[in-house]
């Protein structure tokens, strides 16, 4: 009678299946590497556009700029998604790969596993942490921005060590046909019997059959999921998917045909924007102007076509009518490229003051907004009035705002 086996650590050899091959996991991997790359030039832009005053002067032109870095940003990290799941999937009998007995095997292995260790939780927790941000679920308390940010760098450091190191079985892998075996360092090629003694398998020799998919069905597979994931969310950006974008953040229409990110409701401002005694104060040293409603819309006019551009990854293009910030500042004698606090009548929140750099507040575009398509302003989208500039983030652009103050 035979007894079970003891239970015990499974070794690399034990996962006999094709999939678990260099061949999938590169391919795989350079789709992946793909979106990482994507995913953290256009962090680097979103980062540059939050954080000012900086030493770069994030630019106002093209207006749409960051609503097409951001929408990429987003959409290369859902497409990250399905990509890392299947490259993990391929790899990880590779967990339980021991070293040789060598001491300087053992160093370069640990070296190895706590490389690919960090890169692996880095890469889940950046994909993790951006697809709850975008849908603006918070479980955790530290600041998304700066550790999405800073956790980045570990992730494109490890990933371009990995890269590097890999090489030579990543060229191997992707020179031969999908179903040729490649060595990846652990067991045998998987369903050929080990050549024990005879260097060549003998032509008799039998080969199990395949069984399950094919290693090029998976690659197919994973891509296809990359794909629905990136087409069932485009449509927070791409006006053209936003019937398809089942799920897409803010895909809908609100108020004015411009999505809704924070209410007035949930900002507690809703009495302070409708007061009737509201006034508008711009500040410049000791000069101040204080201005009504009717006084801000019997000034000039203008009327441009901006974006909103989330960092969520939903943007969406309005109409916005509304008086220059830079005339605002002729009133009190402040020169058109001030730099200016905006300040809301948010009572509290991240966003109820921002930093307007003097690049956007010189620029023709930059409006106090009163109005959007011609309406005025939906108290959702900042009445009685909100700032609206070229080619900004969509945090900073500051709704219901009270006070604006030239700063040095
Ligand atoms: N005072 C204030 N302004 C704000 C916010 C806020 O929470 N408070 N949210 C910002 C964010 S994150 C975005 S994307 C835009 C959305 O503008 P909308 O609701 O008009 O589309 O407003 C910005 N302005
Ligand atoms: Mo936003």
């Amino acid at each position: 009678m035979k007894l079970p086996a003891a239970p015990r650590v499974p070794r690399r050899e034990d996962f006999g299946s094709p999939l678990h091959s260099p061949a999938v996991a590169a391919r795989v991997g350079v789709w992946l590497g793909a979106c990482f790359g994507i995913a953290f030039l256009t962090g680097l832009v979103s980062h540059f556009a939050q954080t000012t005053p900086g030493w770069l002067t994030f630019p106002t032109r093209p207006v749409s700029l960051y609503r097409v870095t951001q929408g990429l940003h987003v959409l290369s990290g859902t497409a990250a998604i399905p990509l890392l799941l299947v490259k993990l999937w391929t790899v990880y009998p590779r967990f339980f790969l021991r070293p040789g007995p060598r001491l300087r095997q053992v160093v370069v292995h640990v070296l190895e596993r706590a490389s690919v260790g960090i890169l692996v939780a880095a890469a889940i927790f950046e994909l993790a942490s951006g697809l709850l941000n975008s849908t603006q679920w918070y479980p955790w308390h530290f600041g998304f921005r700066r550790t999405h940010y800073a956790v980045g760098w570990l992730a494109i450091g490890a990933l371009v060590l990995h890269i590097s190191v890999k090489l030579p079985v990543i060229r191997t892998a992707l020179g031969l046909p999908i179903s040729a075996d490649v060595g990846d360092g652990g067991a045998e090629p998987p369903n050929q019997p080990a050549a024990s003694g005879s260097p060549e398998p003998s032509e008799t020799s039998e080969q199990p059959e395949p069984v399950g998919i094919s290693r090029r069905s998976l690659v197919r597979t994973a891509l296809a999921a990359s794909a629905v994931a990136v087409v069932a969310t485009a449509g927070a950006t791409v006006p053209l998917l936003r019937r398809v974008s089942v799920f897409g953040v803010r895909s809908g229409q609100g108020p004015q045909g411009v999505p809704i990110n924070k209410s007035a409701l949930a900002a507690h401002v809703t009495d302070l924007a409708r007061h009737p005694g509201y006034r508008l104060t711009v500040v410049n040293g000791s000069r101040t102007a204080s201005l009504s409603l009717d006084e801000l819309n019997a000034m000039r006019q203008y009327e441009y076509a901006l974006p909103i551009s989330c960092v969520e990854g939903w943007s969406a293009s309005g109409m916005w009518g509304g008086v220059r910030i830079k005339d605002l500042l002729t009133l009190v004698g402040a020169p058109s490229d001030s730099n200016l606090k905006v300040v809301s009548l948010q009572p509290a929140g991240a966003f109820a003051v921002t930093h307007l750099p003097s690049q956007f507040t010189r620029d023709d575009l930059t409006l106090l907004a009163l109005r959007l398509a011609g309406q005025t302003l939906d108290i959702d989208h900042g009445y009685p009035c909100r700032l609206i500039a070229p080619d900004r983030p969509g945090v900073l652009q500051t709704k219901w705002v009270e006070r604006l103050e030239v700063v040095a």
